[in-house]
Formats: C-alpha cells, structure tokens, sequence
C-alpha cells in the first residue's frame, strides 16, 4: 500500500530508550550509553555501544540481542590497544561513535578518535567480536562520522565521512582505497548548504549504507543552529547511484526523525537523534537505531520503500 504524505517515515519504538547506562554492571559507572553502532552476527544482533563513565571516559561494550530490541550487555567492555603510544596520543581526549560494516567474513568498525591535535578516524577490525586488531589510522584531522560501504565499488572500498571544514562545519565526502589504510580521489558528494533548512549547520554520514536496486540508501544527520544558539540534530535520507556513489541522485527534502521525545529533548545534549547504524532485512524492513540527546539508545522502525518512496519526490 502506498504511504500517505502524513504517516511517518520513521515509527519510534514504543518501549525507548532501549539501552541505557544502567544496564551495564555498576562497578563500570557508566553514566551515557548512545550512538552505538550495530550489526548481524552469528544470528543476533550485535550493539557496539559508545559509553561514558562518570568521569566522561569512554568505552566500547558488545551488547547482543535474539530480536533486535532487547539488548544483554556482555560482561566486560571491549579491549582497546590502550597501550599502543599512538593510539593513545590521538585517542587521549575521546573516542566515540563506532560504525561497523561487515565486508567478507570481516567486520570493519570506523571510529572518531579526538585529542589536542583535532578529530580522525581510527579502523578496528574483527571475525569474532572477541578480539579486535587495530588497523591505524585512517585520516588526518579534523575529520569524522566515517562509515564504509559493505562492498567494494569498481574494486576499490568505499567509505563517506565528514571533514569538519571552517572549523566545525562541514560537508558529506567520499573517498576510496585499495587496502582500508591509504584512501584518496576524495569527492564532496553532498553540502550542507544545499536546499535543506533542518540541515543547513552541518551534516555527516550515518548509518551503513543500505543497498537497494535503485541506489544506496543513506540516512545522515543534520544540524541547525536555533535562535537560543544550540544546535538541533536530525536525520534525513538520501539515495547515491549505485555504482558511482559519489552522485546523490535523489535526496528527501524533509527530515525523517527530529527530537519530539523526552529522550531524544533531554540528556548530555539536548534535542539530538543520531544514528550510527541500522539492521536492514531482506523483506526490505529496517530497524534504525539511534542515540538519544547523546544519553540513551533508541530505537525506530521504517522501510526501504518509505526511504525510496521519500527520496523519489525529490530526484537531484
Ligand atoms: O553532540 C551531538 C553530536 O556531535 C557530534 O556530531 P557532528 O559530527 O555532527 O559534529 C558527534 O560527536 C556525535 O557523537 C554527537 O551526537
């Protein structure tokens, strides 16, 4: 049946937030649990959650779940090289908002790593969500929200992430590379300033790219700056051209999620919906999972055909 222009794209669980700090054991004093990044594995659904502790340090924690809503936190976080001086040094303010793509029997997670020297992206790499080997890193500053596309396009991978060009804002960018380390042909494929008021601050990529017949789904977050001067953080969709990426061929003009929820208007910062990842069946249903005011984890619930449907109103 064809979806009426007022039912919403996006259809929040009614049991949110999902996840939170509390579920975690308390000797880890984890105060926010959001933006995690989540995948399938071994018939579940696996939750990279981002965590801070009281102190504001962070951690990775698996959390699994058989339905792809209640999640079970492991019982100890994930381990870090913690001990390796570089990744320390570029690590040493924060890490955060881990994306994973499974490419192969590889499963890829793209990271933010923040310290004095400005933002980057780290790559964790992992067969078994066990134990995780470090790649490096992949960007220089200030750069973030990296996420790869689950195969490799004209046998290069793929991957679109967000300078933070003019200091903190910034535009969506692809680029390519032969081994995941070394990455070039870099392309600004989609502007901030581009049409969308909700979005007109900045952008980033969200979510794995999903991969339909008609082009790679893609929901990202936008920010506009508000009068009272914080910033408002919501998710829009848009479609790439399936074998060149770096064309947007349609984009929804609308947002489909924006802070309305006490969860999503009241935590660390206020009136923020960011993803980090989705859970895409083969029957075209899709779990969005989302970080709430970068408190809590959340979750919603939409399709391919309503994202196609959103995108086909709006062709480039
Ligand atoms: O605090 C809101 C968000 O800020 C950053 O997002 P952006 O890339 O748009 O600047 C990220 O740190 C994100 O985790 C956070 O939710």
């Amino acid at each position: 049946m064809k979806r009426q222009s007022s039912d919403p794209i996006v259809i929040r669980y009614e049991h949110n937030p999902i996840l939170s700090a509390r579920d975690f054991p308390p000797e880890y004093r984890i105060e926010y649990c959001f933006n995690s990044g989540v995948v399938e594995f071994d018939n579940r659904i696996l939750m990279m959650c981002r965590l801070e502790n009281k102190a504001l340090r962070p951690l990775f924690w698996i959390a699994e779940s058989e339905d792809g809503i209640r999640f079970t936190p492991r019982p100890a976080p994930v381990k870090l090289p913690i001990d390796d001086p570089d990744f320390r040094e570029y690590t040493s303010a924060t890490f955060y908002d881990p994306r994973i793509t499974r490419i192969g029997d590889i499963y890829y997670i793209i990271h933010a790593a923040h310290s004095s020297h400005g933002c980057r992206l780290s790559l964790l790499e992992t067969t078994d969500f066990d134990s995780f080997n470090w790649r490096g890193f992949i960007s220089q500053p200030d750069n973030r929200n990296g996420v790869l596309f689950p195969e490799k396009i004209k046998g290069l991978y793929c991957r679109l992430d967000r300078p933070n060009t003019e200091g903190q804002f910034g535009d969506m960018w692809i680029s390519y590379s032969p081994d995941l380390i070394h990455w070039g042909q870099s392309k600004c494929v989609l502007r901030n300033s581009d049409r969308m008021q909700w979005a007109y601050t900045k952008i980033g990529p969200g979510a794995v790219p999903i991969r339909t017949p008609q082009g790679w789904l893609n929901i990202y977050h936008g920010v506009r700056t508000m009068c009272s001067s914080h910033y408002l953080y919501s998710l829009g969709v848009c479609l790439h051209d399936l074998d060149d990426p770096s064309r947007i061929a349609a984009r929804y003009d609308g947002m489909i999620l924006t802070p309305e929820k006490e969860y999503e208007l009241v935590g660390q910062t206020p009136s923020v919906v960011f993803t980090c990842g989705v859970i895409a069946q083969e029957n075209g249903n899709i779990k969005l999972y989302y970080g709430g005011a970068d408190a809590v984890m959340c979750l919603g619930f939409t399709t391919v055909d309503k994202l196609l449907d959103a995108c086909a109103l709006h062709p480039a």
